[in-house]
């Protein structure tokens, strides 16, 4: 799978995170990465959060002079093997710049700034039971707009904002339309959502079936509402919307030979 692995910067660690940061010898003014493997590059207008497993464990990997990235171990050994990232090739996993390991529960409430995001002054890392270990970077952004397993976490985080230990404010941001569907509108997440009774992430044989049908009617029938493309077909534009984030720097492609191909919710 040929994905676009996108640059979401740190903002404000978790109270968690600050702690371990601290301890570390990352330089007070290096940059860190989130970065989720996307396959939409097209609907990152619409990032209102970033997911990771909770019980998924990360790294933080030093990239280069003062700049690090958070990802599965599995992840940075793909990176590794598709060259410019670290000085040195390592020999064996064990040999990746690693500076610490955790728990993706440990950067849950993380604030983060997603390129492209109609949410300027930054996102949240939040929860999803769903993120699969061994697919992309184990990172996801999410597009509440145009993806319905985002759509159906976060509704999920809103109702049962305590029982994830998440502040409710963080899964509210406002979910803005991207993409104009003849059959769906302009939410098409929301719209399949609905018209599928979906209930919650545990509907896994809904979900993928609402999936199918929001990536082949974003794709074929959609049409930009937003950004530099807008009112263009999004078959038109997605290359050129990747290839802008690349040519920023907010973005690099990642290819992932052996992702698990499973759904997020199965
Ligand atoms: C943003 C986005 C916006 C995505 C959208 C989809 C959609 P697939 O289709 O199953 O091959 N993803 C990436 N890595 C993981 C992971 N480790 N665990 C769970 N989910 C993951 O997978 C590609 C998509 O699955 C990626 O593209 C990512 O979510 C998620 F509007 O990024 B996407 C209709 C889908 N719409």
């Amino acid at each position: 799978q040929e994905y676009t692995a996108l640059k979401l910067q740190v903002k404000e660690w978790s109270p968690k995170l600050a702690e371990l940061v601290k301890t570390s010898n990352i330089e007070d003014d290096a940059k860190v990465y989130f970065v989720p493997a996307t396959l939409r590059p097209e609907t990152m207008y619409g990032q209102t959060n970033c997911f990771v497993g909770p019980k998924v464990t990360y790294g933080l990997f030093k990239l280069k002079e003062k700049e690090y990235i958070v990802v599965t171990k599995r992840a940075a050994w793909n990176m590794a093997f598709q060259g410019h990232f670290f000085s040195e090739f390592p020999k064996s996993q064990d040999d990746l710049p690693l500076v610490f390991e955790t728990v993706g529960s440990d950067f849950v409430g993380t604030l983060i700034n997603a390129p492209l995001s109609f949410h300027t002054e930054g996102v949240y890392i939040l929860p999803m039971d769903g993120v699969s270990a061994t697919k992309g970077t184990g990172v996801v952004t999410s597009v509440p707009s145009d993806s319905p397993d985002d759509y159906a976490t976060l509704m999920d985080l809103i109702k049962k904002a305590e029982f994830y230990g998440i502040k409710k404010e963080w899964a509210e941001k406002e979910i803005h339309p991207v993409i104009e569907t003849p059959t769906y509108g302009n939410l098409t997440a929301p719209a399949l959502v609905k018209q599928l009774k979906i209930n919650s992430p545990k509907d896994v044989n809904q979900l993928a079936q609402a999936k199918e049908l929001a990536y082949m009617e974003g794709f074929y029938k959609g049409t930009m509402l937003v950004g530099e493309f807008k009112g263009e077909p999004v078959s038109a534009v997605k290359d050129k919307i990747r290839a802008a984030l690349i040519e920023s720097g907010d973005a690099f492609p990642f290819a992932d030979p052996m992702g698990k191909v499973v759904s997020r919710s199965g």
